[in-house]
């Protein structure tokens, strides 16, 4: 049920949507419903597809129903009828019993569909023609009409259509790095869309758009709060409400979750200790998901972070991380909640390389987890850094439910402000062969449990939204958002096809702008790596806030926090030997991984400095050494940035202006910060290579004092 106001706030939202189109603020994302211009096309699709009719009047048929009016009223100019009979050109809104879908649709298709999966059917009933949306479930029917408004709006639908569609991976999760003061840890869109202070009585009607917006990719997890997390989000106060949040999202498919800290029963509870083994303890966390369940009875479950960055844990008390997470998962357990623990640990000292320890933590746990846990595991081994080799423990873990977490929010990457497309990113990590089954054992088939002898599949994108009016601070950064959720639905969907959908619901259908911009997208993400961390290197950001160049960080609270620690360069060359002569991480991945990586000469040379450390004069494939080969990567970002620059600029006719001297702007200002990236990296790393920077490639204008001296704001 949604309360009463918000149903008045989804009707405002309705309302208000076509003034915010003609604004162009970026406020509607990929549901832009803007008129369709070709009136041929705008003559056929009204045709075709002018009424509905629908079986069901559950919250969630409603929203459906209301988006379909609110897409056709956009793109085609006219409110599609409800109908009390099959017409022609009629949409068909059913589910699986309805007997109006009887001999369209076998039972065995049906079964094919899970609770979460559609078809969208090209059929003839009573002799007229009409396109079945249908599902087992009413959620299913409401990503069916998703995906549907989707193929009008990306002017891609078939005369004739045949479409099944099931999510691969069971939980597909934002994760907002929410405070409850509204902040946002290391987000750059603004404050916190959830308005706690007028909560539970006042609804914002963003709410409802953050939900629609998440269905239409089929995200159906939110966790609201930071995982560092604060226990007051658990006391009554709070609860209610989450709980008002959880009414608003319901119909929307969109479960909640909460982050709660491991020290929650002595924080809250006034309990002498959190071990997890304390009958005391477990009694509380079992008092608690009754309370939650009372209040919530969908409520996903818990994201922890424990025994990470200062958080309490399990081992506080002597106890394992599946000690902790189990305990967790046994209150959950009869409420079909699951918990989410994170594998993101690494300890302070520095002997022992970083990048071991995730695994050497919680390989040895596999096997130890209840049914309802999943561990949940950063793409790469170190932090989210512009590239990272895939995690090794994605098929380490053969008992254990294995769940992705990527980065939405471009902590390392440029923040707001910098252009990058990270499908391109996620994918790679996607697509990476773990061996751990031979050959084709992607971390994407791991994630899907394929070779796991446990069921629970997921994907969580740290969130990049805020309450800034786009919502994601870079008009570009929405496609983040928009890849994630759409690699969770199928993790083998390419970048380029993503790009394409969202350039096309975004901005434009015309081929002249897709082609430059869905390049300009693909090629980002390389682009950033080329200004930033080239050739393997990684966490050479600035201390802390890790905006800008800190190549040179060598004091930290931390010996693993500094930059000299990761890029160790030095007289002889640069890089991090983790090769069985080093630090042996190598030896974390299955064979023939392990040794392609080993090896200086099979090593992929993006990675080269993550896993070897090189000579300066070392040959590289295109012949040239080390030093100069970083320097053109180091410059080519720079120039890939400024083609990126002037190909937006002629783009300016195609789009609305605001949107248009947005993204220019900020263009600029990365054209601006890629060249200190570059020149504080080149500049720096010079004071060790003693190689003069090749002599086509401009000069760096300041010295290194001066960029050492500059802050990034
Ligand atoms: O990347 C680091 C961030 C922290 C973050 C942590 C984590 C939420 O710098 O801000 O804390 O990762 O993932 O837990």
């Amino acid at each position: 049920m949604i309360p009463k106001f918000s149903r008045g706030f989804l009707f405002i939202s309705i309302l208000l949507f076509p003034f915010l189109l003609i604004a162009n603020d970026g406020y509607d994302l990929w549901l832009n419903y803007r008129k369709i211009e070709n009136k041929a096309l705008l003559d056929k699709y009204n045709g075709a597809f002018n009424d509905y009719y629908i079986k069901g009047n559950s919250e969630t048929l409603k929203a459906a129903e209301n988006e379909l009016k609110l897409a056709f009223s956009g793109l085609l100019g006219t409110e599609p009828k409800l109908l009390n009979s099959i017409e022609n050109g009629c949409i068909v809104l059913a589910t699986k019993n309805e007997s109006v879908l009887k001999g369209h649709i076998s039972a065995k298709d049906y079964d094919k569909l899970g609770n979460e999966g559609f078809i969208i059917k090209s059929v003839k009933i009573n002799n007229r023609n009409c396109t079945l949306i249908s599902a087992n479930t009413d959620i299913g029917v409401l990503y069916g009409v998703f995906h549907f408004i989707k193929l009008i709006q990306t002017q891609q639908i078939a005369d004739k259509l045949t479409i099944t569609e099931v999510p691969r991976l069971d939980i597909r999760a934002l994760n907002h790095w929410d405070n409850l003061d509204g902040s946002i840890e290391r987000g750059y869109a603004g404050n916190s869309l959830w308005k706690w202070d007028e909560l539970p009585n006042t609804i914002d009607k963003r709410y409802i758009d953050y939900a629609r917006a998440n269905a239409s990719i089929g995200i159906n997890a939110t966790v609201l709060n930071n995982v560092n997390s604060n226990p007051k989000i658990l006391t009554k106060d709070y609860l209610e409400k989450v709980k008002a949040l959880a009414d608003v999202f319901r119909p929307y498919g969109l479960k909640v979750y909460l982050s709660v800290s491991f020290t929650s029963p002595i924080k809250l509870g006034g309990l002498p200790t959190a071990d997890p083994l304390n009958p005391q303890v477990i009694d509380w966390w079992e008092a608690k998901a009754k309370e939650i369940y009372t209040l919530i009875p969908d409520f996903g479950g818990f994201l922890v972070k424990a025994n990470s960055e200062g958080q309490p844990g399990p081992q506080d008390y002597g106890r394992t991380h599946a000690d902790g997470a189990n305990m967790l998962a046994q209150a959950l357990e009869s409420y079909k909640g699951v918990v989410m623990w994170r594998a993101f640990v690494y300890n302070s000292d520095p002997e022992e390389d970083r990048v071991l320890q995730a695994y050497n933590s919680f390989k040895p746990l596999d096997s130890q987890f209840k049914d309802n846990v999943l561990v949940q595991i950063k793409n790469g081994p170190i932090d989210f850094q512009p590239r990272e080799p895939f995690s090794p423990l994605f098929g380490a873990m053969p008992n254990t439910s294995l769940m992705m977490e990527f980065q939405i929010t471009q902590e390392y990457l440029g923040f707001s402000n910098h252009l990058v497309f990270l499908s391109t990113l996620y994918e790679e990590t996607l697509d990476s062969d773990t061996y751990a089954k031979g050959k084709g054992s992607t971390v994407s088939n791991v994630i899907e449990g394929k070779y796991s002898t446990k069921k629970l599949t997921g994907m969580a994108g740290v969130s990049n939204i805020g309450n800034s009016r786009n919502w994601c601070g870079h008009p570009f950064a929405q496609s983040n958002w928009y890849s994630l959720g759409r690699l969770a639905w199928n993790s083998e969907t390419s970048s380029e096809s993503i790009a394409e959908d969202w350039i096309r619901m975004t901005f434009s259908n015309n081929k002249d702008f897709i082609e430059p911009v869905k390049k300009m997208m693909l090629e980002s993400r390389e682009t950033t790596v080329d200004y930033m961390t080239p050739l393997g290197l990684n966490h050479i950001m600035a201390y802390n806030t890790h905006r800008g160049p800190g190549p040179w960080v060598d004091t930290a609270a931390q010996p693993n926090w500094k930059s000299t620690y990761y890029h160790r360069a030095d007289s002889i060359g640069i890089g991090f030997d983790r090769t069985t002569g080093g630090s042996n991480a190598v030896s974390q991945y299955f064979p023939p991984v392990r040794d392609r990586f080993n090896s200086l000469e099979t090593c992929p040379e993006n990675l080269l400095l993550w896993f070897h450390h090189v000579s300066w004069k070392h040959k590289m494939k295109s012949g040239n050494t080390l030093w100069d080969e970083m320097c053109l990567h180091y410059y080519n970002g720079v120039d890939k940035v400024r083609e990126m620059q002037s190909s937006w600029n002629k783009l300016k006719s195609f789009i609305d202006e605001e949107r248009f001297i947005k993204v220019k702007q900020l263009l600029e200002e990365q054209e601006v910060e890629a060249v200190i990236w570059r020149n504080s990296c080149v500049l720096y790393f010079q004071t060790f290579s003693k190689m003069p920077i090749p002599e086509e490639l401009e000069k760096p204008e300041k010295s290194l004092s001066y960029y050492i001296g500059l802050k990034l704001e």
